[in-house]
């Protein structure tokens, strides 16, 4: 069975087969996990995420790394937490994992990484993103060789330690 790990740190620095952006739906870029990806991999993402389309909620599109470690970026796009009901918004969050995944299945990606989706400017509970999150990758962990939920923050990282101590990878621990 696949790996399941939860770190604390910058998703832009992992080197694995694909991270996840938490973009929104024009997917020409933003704030947050998204301006960090885009600042990271060069005008070059950019340059392929305008031929894309833009991408639904819940959906995913994936496009090259270019000059991020990771060889390639899946976009997908959360729900705005207060534009929905908390089932919508949960079954769209959801949505995301999954079709991130599909995409990763389908392109024989092995090692993916994912930012905590929608729980920053969007506006998803922390702890409850974190559920989704990780109940989301645990379903899919046979499929994979690794799968790593990355929360930048101390809090999240936190509330995940209490949730999923049994995920949790520092540095310190072994592996
Ligand atoms: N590595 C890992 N996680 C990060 C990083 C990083 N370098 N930077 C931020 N985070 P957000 P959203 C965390 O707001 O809520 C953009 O403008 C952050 O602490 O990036 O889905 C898009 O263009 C938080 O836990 O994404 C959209 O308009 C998580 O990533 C909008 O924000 C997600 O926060 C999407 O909002």
């Amino acid at each position: 069975m696949g790996k399941i790990k939860i770190i604390k740190g910058d998703i832009t620095k992992l080197r694995c087969d694909a991270i996840v952006n938490a973009a929104n739906s024009s997917l020409l870029g933003g704030g947050g996990v998204d301006g960090a990806i885009h600042r990271a991999a060069g005008p070059e993402l950019l340059a392929e995420c305008r031929t894309l389309g833009g991408c639904c909620t819940g959906e995913a599109k994936i496009t090259k790394g270019y000059n991020l470690p990771a060889r390639f970026v899946i976009h997908t796009v959360g729900p705005i937490y207060y534009e929905h009901s908390a089932v919508e918004a949960e079954a769209l969050l959801s949505a995301c994992y999954e079709n991130s995944l599909k995409l990763a299945r389908e392109k024989g990606l092995k090692t993916i990484a994912f930012p905590l989706i929608s729980a920053g400017v969007y506006g998803y509970p922390q702890s409850e993103a974190i559920r989704v999150a990780v109940e989301t990758m645990k379903g899919h962990a046979e499929e994979f060789d690794e799968l790593t939920l990355v929360l930048f923050g101390e809090r999240e990282f936190g509330f995940a330690g209490e949730m999923f101590g049994e995920f949790i990878s520092t540095p310190s621990s072994t592996r």
